[in-house]
C-alpha cells in the first residue's frame, strides 16, 4: 500500500496537519471579514499571517507567471476604502484574479489595513492574487513615509512593522502575463537585458538604493534617448529605444507598471508600449486624479475601469495626527483638488517620491 502522507486518513501522519490547515482557513476567513470592516488583527495574528505568507511567497519566482483573465492594479498607498472599492468594481476573489504592482503602504491613512488585507487574501487564495514588491515595500522607505508611524500609532510598538517589512523581502519583483505582458512596479534596469537575468537575482533582502532590483522598483519611462539617472535619487529614467530593445529581446507585447501618479489613472508612453497604472484616486486626498485598473481578457485585449475616491465609511474615525510626514497635506487639503488641474497641465508627472535622504528623515518630498 502506498503511503498517504498529507491525506485525511485516521491515524495517518497527515491527519493532524490537514485539520490544522482547515482550521486556519476558517480563521483566515474570519480575519478577512474583520479586516473588511476596518478592524485590525492583533499582533500575534499578524505574526502568524506573515509566517504563512512567507511559505507561500518564497515559492514564487522573481518573474511570477500568471494568466489571463486578470485585473492589473497600480499603487494603493494605504487608501483602504479605495482598495475595497476595487474589489467591488473588479469582482471578488477567488472568482477574479488580481495582480497588484506594489506600493501598498505609506502616504494614506490605512497602510496597516491595506497590507494586512492583501496579504490575508494572498494566503487564502494564493493562485488568485499576485502581489509585487513596490519601492515602498522597504524598511528604509516606510520609516520615513508613514507605515512605520502608523504601526506605532495603532499597535503601540513597531512589531507589526517588523513582521511586514521582513515579509516584503519575499514579494516577487516582476510578473509575466501569458508570456507577453511584463509587469513591474517601476521600470527597467541598465544591468538587465533578459527575463532570465531577473530570474537569477537574489531578491530575498532589503532593497538597496542602487543595483538591478532597485532599478526595477524605482525607474521611470521618459521621452529621452537611452538611460539617465533618475531625479528620484534611485533608479533610472529610460527612453522608448530602451523599452523597445527589452520588449523585442524578451518577446513582450507590453510593459505595465505603476509608480507614478497620472491624472486619468492610466497613461501610455513609448508608442503605447509602456503603460502606467495608478489605483489611488484623489491621491493623498488632494490631487484630484482618477484611478484605474486594467482588465486583461487576453494579452492584447484590455479595458480600463476608472474610478474616483470611495466614501471613507467606517474607517474615517481613526485619528492619525500629527506626524511630520503628514503635515504638508493636513494643512492644505482645502481646494487643492481645484488647483491640481494646473499641476497636471504644467507637468506630465507631477509627483514622485525621492529616495529618503538619511540627513533629512521625516521631510516630505512631493
Ligand atoms: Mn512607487
Amino acid at each position: 500500500m502506498s503511503k498517504q502522507v498529507g491525506r485525511g486518513v485516521a491515524g495517518q501522519p497527515g491527519t493532524a496537519n490537514a485539520s490544522m490547515k482547515e482550521m486556519f482557513i476558517k480563521e483566515l476567513d474570519q480575519w478577512i471579514k474583520q479586516l473588511k470592516d476596518c478592524k485590525l488583527l492583533n499582533e500575534n495574528q499578524v505574526r502568524t499571517l506573515c509566517e504563512k505568507a512567507k511559505e507561500v511567497l518564497m515559492k514564487e519566482s522573481n518573474v511570477q507567471e500568471v494568466a489571463c483573465p486578470i485585473i492589473v492594479c497600480g499603487d494603493i498607498h494605504g487608501q483602504f476604502q479605495d482598495l475595497l472599492h476595487i474589489f467591488t468594481i473588479g469582482g471578488k476573489l477567488p472568482d477574479k484574479c488580481y495582480l497588484f504592482l506594489g506600493d501598498y503602504v505609506d502616504r494614506g491613512l490605512h497602510s496597516v489595513e491595506t497590507v494586512t488585507l492583501l496579504v490575508s487574501l494572498k494566503v487564502q487564495y494564493p493562485k488568485s492574487i499576485t502581489l509585487l514588491r513596490g519601492n515602498h515595500e522597504s524598511r528604509d522607505v516606510t520609516r520615513v513615509y508613514g507605515f512605520y508611524d502608523e504601526c506605532q500609532k495603532k499597535y503601540g510598538n513597531a512589531n507589526v512593522w517588523k513582521y511586514f517589512t521582513d515579509l516584503f523581502d519575499y514579494f516577487p519583483i516582476t510578473a509575466l502575463v501569458d508570456s507577453q505582458v511584463f509587469c513591474v512596479h517601476g521600470g527597467l534596469s541598465p544591468s538587465i537585458d533578459t527575463l532570465d537575468h531577473i530570474r537569477a537575482l537574489d531578491r530575498f533582502k532589503e532593497v538597496t538604493m542602487n543595483g538591478p532590483i532597485c532599478d526595477l522598483l524605482w525607474s521611470d519611462p521618459d521621452n529621452i534617448e537611452g538611460w539617465r539617472p533618475s531625479p528620484r535619487g534611485a533608479g533610472h529614467t529610460f527612453g522608448p529605444d530602451i523599452s523597445q530593445i527589452f520588449r523585442l529581446a524578451n518577446g513582450l507585447s507590453l510593459i505595465s507598471r505603476g509608480h507614478q501618479l497620472v491624472e486619468q489613472g492610466y497613461f501610455w508612453t513609448h508608442n503605447e508600449k509602456v503603460l502606467t497604472i495608478f489605483s489611488a484616486p484623489n491621491y493623498c486626498n488632494r490631487f484630484g486624479n482618477l484611478a484605474a485598473i486594467m482588465e486583461l481578457d487576453d494579452p492584447i485585449k484590455y479595458s480600463f475601469l476608472q474610478f474616483d475616491q470611495a466614501p471613507r465609511g467606517k474607517c474615517t474615525g481613526i485619528p492619525l495626527l500629527p506626524f511630520s510626514y503628514r503635515q504638508p497635506w493636513a494643512k492644505s487639503v482645502v481646494n487643492i483638488r481645484q488647483n491640481s488641474q494646473n499641476i497636471f497641465e504644467n507637468q506630465r508627472y507631477i509627483l514622485y517620491l525621492r529616495y529618503p535622504d538619511p540627513e533629512k528623515k521625516r521631510i516630505c518630498m512631493m
